[in-house]
């Protein structure tokens, strides 16, 4: 099991709770697919994905970052159980969407770049070990299921 500090938790904690996800889910996962174009090849039926003006306009992009986000919720509440809380999720992004793993972990670089630029100055070295920790942990527990 993952040992999380008291600040960790709070922190965590305190991120998410402040958090609209209906504006960071949507700008991570349009940065992620403009930052690196190869993760658009799962989102075939979403459209126009033609370039970064399309990809930040796109209503199902936007819906689906909301949805990401949602998913990341529910290891904030249970951040004690994170490797159990994903396992279906992990199965359903390796045998049906046939997700390569390693998109989580872009996924997660641009969510904290979006993280980052929120916060500002209160987004400091500790808060930001913090946020990389608790994703690290989501990250590996989505890819558990591949084999
Ligand atoms: Zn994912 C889906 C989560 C990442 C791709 N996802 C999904 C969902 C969820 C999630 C919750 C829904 C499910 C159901 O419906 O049941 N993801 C998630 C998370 C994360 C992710 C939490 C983080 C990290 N994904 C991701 C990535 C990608 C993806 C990176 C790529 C690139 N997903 C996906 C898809 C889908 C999903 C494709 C399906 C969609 C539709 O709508 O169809």
């Amino acid at each position: 099991m993952v040992e999380w500090t008291d600040f960790e938790r709070a922190t965590i904690q305190d991120i998410f709770s402040k958090m609209d996800y209906e504006v960071v889910g949507p700008a991570a996962l349009s940065r992620c697919l403009i930052v690196y174009p190869w993760t658009q090849r799962y989102f075939g039926n979403f459209g126009n994905l033609y370039n970064a003006a399309a990809i930040m306009g796109n209503p199902m992009v936007a819906k689906h970052g909301t949805t990401i986000l949602h998913g990341l919720e529910r290891g904030v509440k249970n951040m004690d159980n994170i490797k159990e809380t994903y396992a279906e999720l992990s199965v359903l992004h390796s045998d049906k969407l046939h997700v390569d793993p390693d998109n989580f972990k872009l996924l997660s670089d641009c969510l904290t770049i979006v993280v980052a630029a929120q916060l500002g100055k209160a987004f400091t070295g500790e808060v930001q070990a913090a946020f990389q920790k608790f994703m690290a942990v989501v990250v590996s527990s989505l890819g558990r299921q591949y084999h």
